[in-house]
């Protein structure tokens, strides 16, 4: 590398491949230069599905080639490279090194690790807000105060008056209402299918990639084969399109359903896309808005949609940064219980959960609901330590990054910041699994059955669950039916619940599968 004229080094990581980063406005394309590193540190520090590794290395180097054609200098280290030092900080200081101890300059990371490393690397570093997320750090902590605990929904609701989505002239709500939640429940009719995936082909760059990761990193759980998602831009936006033409129609009132062999559904599937640059925030916001008003989708769908993206999306990423570290540590209810084998192979006979888990292995992919109330939920049930049931989740999706995967696993699936996030633990039996999805007609578990050895897990794990944290839980008003439910359970019953629970929990404890 020539070490010539190089005023200022600007680090772009492997989440922040948007051109809109203001890190781009600040430096100079004449002068200035941008470093790029694929380290091993990143790629295995949790171990990511080879489809995250291939998607984010490969939107790397397309990023890279992309920001070359606009006229920057990018040092673009390859994670074969032999002088490569495995981690961001090392790449940095390296670089700082050899190119003449440039200024530097960085955007806010997306994980407290990540900034904590950059930090202590005691190199002087500029710090640059991500600006592609609406609300920042400082104005969410604002927001926060000091309340005890955070309500979603308020946040929401700031965040639709600060940025006049879906809003009547008056600046009350569009259809009466801030939030159509209700409206997203239904269950799939029978038969009724998602529409056809959209796919994205390889070209040499991935192929090069996903070689690469089947070398080095052969001992993550999850395939390797069939990665079909964007890793460009104008990819991203070719999914985007699919999703507003073909399926946000429909998106509203199915939000919540689960279908046999329909691993997307209504879903957009762009999360992974936008979190790591691919999408902006504010055009999808815009979009949607505009195919509501051209009566092209339903307020349900699209207020959901939007719901989820400057309502819930960025209310998780506020918490991250307001509680990290100690954050990460809470475990509100104790769990100590390993993580059952079966979650990274899909070896069980619980039909939901062998699917969610297998289409996760398989793409990297699941839904918020098999996220939160099948593989969530029955860690939940189950007293998954925390740490554990993070990790996978941070490991196994494509999208997952801590800033957003933490509060959502440690948070609103485990219940494990003691209700901080979230105001009452997503528990549920079997049936509303049965409600909600088909899995159950398939099962070699009945799901009508709670106590009997050939009962579906989740309906004992729920109420053994209530029953052990009724010291906690009891008080919740948002519970109180169902405690009073088991109030009036005759002892006999709640006696045999008990005993099958600690039986499924034992067998969980003997490494037996379910
Ligand atoms: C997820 C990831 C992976 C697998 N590899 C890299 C990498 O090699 N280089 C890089 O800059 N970023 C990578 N990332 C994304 C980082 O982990 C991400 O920037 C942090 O999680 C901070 O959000």
């Amino acid at each position: 590398m020539v070490n010539d004229h190089v005023r200022r080094l600007g680090l772009v990581l492997g989440d922040q491949l948007s051109f809109d980063l203001s890190l781009f406005d600040e430096l100079d394309p004449a002068h200035d230069a941008l470093l790029m590193a694929e380290v091993r540190e990143e790629a295995s520090y949790v171990p990511h599905h080879p489809h995250k590794i291939v998607l984010v290395f490969s939107a790397m180097r397309h990023f890279a080639a992309a920001l070359e054609a606009r006229g920057w200098r990018v040092i673009y280290v390859r994670l074969d490279a032999v002088d490569n030092s495995g981690s961001l900080a090392g790449e940095l200081r390296r670089w700082h090194a050899a190119l003449g101890e440039p200024a530097l300059h960085l955007t806010e990371c997306g994980e407290w690790r990540v900034e904590e490393s950059l930090r202590s690397t005691g190199l002087p570093l500029t710090w640059h807000a991500d600006r592609r997320f609406l609300c920042s750090r400082e104005a969410f902590a604002k927001w926060a105060g000091n309340r005890r605990q955070l309500r979603m929904e308020l946040f929401y609701r700031e965040m639709r008056k600060r940025t006049g989505l879906l809003l009547e002239p008056d600046g009350q709500p569009l259809g009466g209402s801030w939030n159509f939640d209700a409206d997203n429940r239904k269950a799939l009719p029978k038969g009724a299918r998602g529409p056809f995936p959209a796919r994205f082909g390889q070209d040499a760059i991935t192929r090069e990639v996903v070689a690469l990761v089947g070398e080095r990193f052969a001992g993550h759980y999850g395939r390797l084969e069939g990665f079909d998602y964007p890793v460009t831009h104008d990819e991203a936006q070719a999914l985007w399109q699919h999703f507003l033409e073909f399926a946000l129609p429909s998106f509203g009132d199915y939000q919540d359903a689960m279908a046999e062999g329909e691993p997307y559904l209504f879903h957009a599937r762009i999360s992974a896309a936008l979190n790591i640059g691919l999408l902006d925030l504010r055009q999808l916001c815009a979009d949607v808005e505009n195919a509501h008003r051209r009566d092209r989708v339903p307020l349900n769908a699209a207020e959901g949609f939007i719901r989820q993206l400057i309502g819930w999306r960025e209310y998780v990423r506020g918490i991250y940064w307001l509680r990290m570290p100690e954050y990460a540590a809470l475990n509100a209810f104790g769990n100590r219980r390993s993580l059952p084998a079966f979650y990274w192979t899909g070896r069980t006979d619980m039909r939901c959960m062998a699917q969610a888990i297998g289409q996760t292995l398989e793409l990297g992919y699941a839904h918020h609901i098999q996220r939160l109330m099948v593989t969530g939920n029955f860690a939940l049930l189950a007293g998954i330590a925390p740490a554990a049931i993070c990790e996978w989740y941070l490991a196994v999706y494509l999208d997952a990054f801590e800033w957003v995967e933490l509060p959502n696993t440690l948070g609103m699936v485990m219940h494990a910041d003691g209700g901080y996030l979230g105001s009452k633990p997503y528990c549920a039996s079997g049936r509303y699994i049965q409600r909600m999805s088909d899995h159950c007609t398939n099962c070699r578990y009945n799901v009508e059955r709670a106590t009997e050895d050939d009962a579906c897990p989740f309906n004992a794990l729920y109420w053994h669950f209530l029953m052990r944290h009724r010291d906690r839980l009891g008080g919740n008003p948002r519970l109180a039916m169902v405690y009073r439910n088991l109030q009036r359970m005759a002892d006999a019953r709640v006696e045999a619940l008990w005993q099958r629970g600690e039986r499924l929990l034992a067998q969980l404890d003997a490494g037996e599968a379910l």
